[in-house]
């Protein structure tokens, strides 16, 4: 009983989250460079500008100066007893504007020197190729991933990194939370780095088409790593949260299973290798024709060999007469789940969410899992001496790892590890806050730009210590 004697346990953030030296090794301007921080008082989303306009903030400029001070983060997550580390590989260190004939050799210098420091630790590198990081030269001249241009640069930038860093990282990860396009909402689009929007634009159209050429990369790239190396494992990531019907009324459960056909059909053609029949059935419905006999050999021949999801919370749905006979989905007819809390930011807080979710990937793909987000974003209050009481984020994170115990104790789930997010404070990627924080190591820097990104630990730090320390047997 229990986890297995290899579990990875660690921690994940996203190169452009944490970062920062925007400018600095020869780096390019990425998607998440020009999007400036969401105002927390009025409620403003983040904003995608047209490059970098004076006077705008964006946080991802300085991140928490991770470029400069990941020794000193390193040794504190070696200090915790990390196995694992997940982190991405910013695409615009290694191709600035993400068509160059090569790479640039600083970039790939600044990674093998990361992944020698985790090693130093016995830490294992986890890795992300794309993590909203899209070179922000291809998003704005050819359109990004509209573009099937894209899909090349994409194959060559994962190519160069398999083939430099296939001794030093064994579990890689093609496209962050892939199905994050799926709301259709300007926002996603771009925070996905899929696809800018021009006026007179078929959003719907365009999600599916740029899923559809990250989807054809991926499995482009996940065939590349097993001819460059077969010991490489890749996986998808997925941002999983379960929907649930509102209630047992049969419209509100087909409107739930809508709602999930929705969402993750994208993971269906990653582990399957084929799209699901209801997604081909929209096709022909709506007459998008873009899959290719070529692209349908690829899909076939590119399956993960895992899957890598994020989970925070679940979602419920009513059905509302919006999609009748469809039952597609329809963001507005998600409503408050009354059984849960949730957290300041409203994400509805459901350890057993976990387990239920766990289930579902198992039932239907039988893959290896791997959770690589997993957190409690909240204010956090240091103390006059200088301590975090974050007994919240230890309660979340514990109530979390006991259900994924379950799931593998009583549902026969093969769970590869489990990287929590954040183990440090970085910019929040939805609000591009600094307040909302994450980590067991408190960042002494604020929203008003204010602090010296000083390190120190928080009460949760020596309580995930002792979870790697015992297995996960003792939480
Ligand atoms: C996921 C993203 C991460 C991360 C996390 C927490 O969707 O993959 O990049 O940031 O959510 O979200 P937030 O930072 O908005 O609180």
């Amino acid at each position: 009983m229990g986890f297995r004697e290899d579990f990875l346990w660690g921690g994940a953030v996203a190169a452009h989250q944490c970062e920062g030296a925007w400018q600095e090794g020869g780096k390019g301007i990425s998607c998440s460079d020009v999007e400036t921080a969401g105002d927390n008082v009025t409620g403003a989303p983040r904003r995608l500008t047209d490059g970098v306009v004076e006077g705008e903030d964006y946080p991802n400029h300085v991140g928490v100066d991770f470029y400069h001070r990941y020794k000193e983060d390193v040794a504190l997550f070696a200090e915790m007893g990390f196995k694992a580390f997940r982190t991405s590989i910013a695409w615009t260190r290694i191709f600035p504007r993400g068509d160059e004939e090569k790479p640039n050799e600083e970039g790939l210098k600044f990674y093998d020197d990361l992944f020698d420091e985790c090693h130093k630790y016995g830490i294992e590198p986890v890795i992300t190729l794309s993590h909203f990081e899209l070179p922000w030269a291809l998003a704005k001249e050819y359109g990004g991933f509209r573009n099937r241009k894209a899909i090349d640069m994409f194959v060559k930038f994962a190519k160069v990194c398999f083939e430099r860093y296939q001794h030093k990282v064994k579990y890689w990860m093609t496209f962050n939370e892939i199905n994050n396009q799926a709301d259709v909402t300007q926002h996603n689009l771009i925070q996905e780095g899929a696809v800018l929007l021009k006026e007179g634009d078929d959003a719907e159209y365009l999600m599916y088409l740029s899923a559809h050429h990250e989807l054809v990369a991926s499995a482009l790239a996940v065939k590349a790593a097993h001819e460059i190396n077969p010991d490489l494992q890749v996986g998808c990531m997925i941002g999983m949260n379960g929907v649930y019907p509102a209630s047992p009324k049969p419209e509100d459960v087909m409107n739930a299973l809508g709602a999930m056909h929705q969402k993750y059909w994208y993971v269906e053609v990653h582990a399957r290798g084929h799209y699901p029949r209801h997604i081909l059935k929209k096709f022909e419905r709506k007459g998008y024709d873009f899959i290719t006999e070529e692209d349908k050999k690829i899909l076939a021949e590119g399956k993960v060999d895992y899957i890598g999801f994020s989970y925070y919370m679940s979602f419920a749905t009513q059905y509302q007469g919006r999609n009748e006979k469809t039952f597609d989905y329809v963001p507005e007819d998600f409503v408050r789940n009354t059984y849960l809390k949730a957290s300041d930011w409203g994400w509805q807080i459901d350890p057993l969410g976990l387990r239920w979710c766990l289930n579902w990937f198992n039932d239907r793909f039988e893959l290896p899992m791997m959770i690589v987000e997993n957190g409690f974003g909240a204010y956090d209050k240091k103390e006059a001496d200088g301590t975090v009481d974050d007994q919240y984020r230890i309660d979340y994170l514990k109530e979390h790892i006991q259900a994924m115990r379950d799931a593998v104790d009583y549902d026969g789930v093969d769970l590869l590890g489990y990287t929590m997010w954040s183990p440090i404070d970085i910019v929040s990627a939805s609000t591009g806050e600094y307040d909302k924080r994450y980590g067991f190591i408190y960042v002494d820097y604020n929203n008003k730009h204010e602090g010296d990104f000083s390190r120190s630990k928080k009460k949760s730090f020596d309580w995930y210590k002792h979870v790697i320390e015992t297995n996960g047997q003792e939480l």
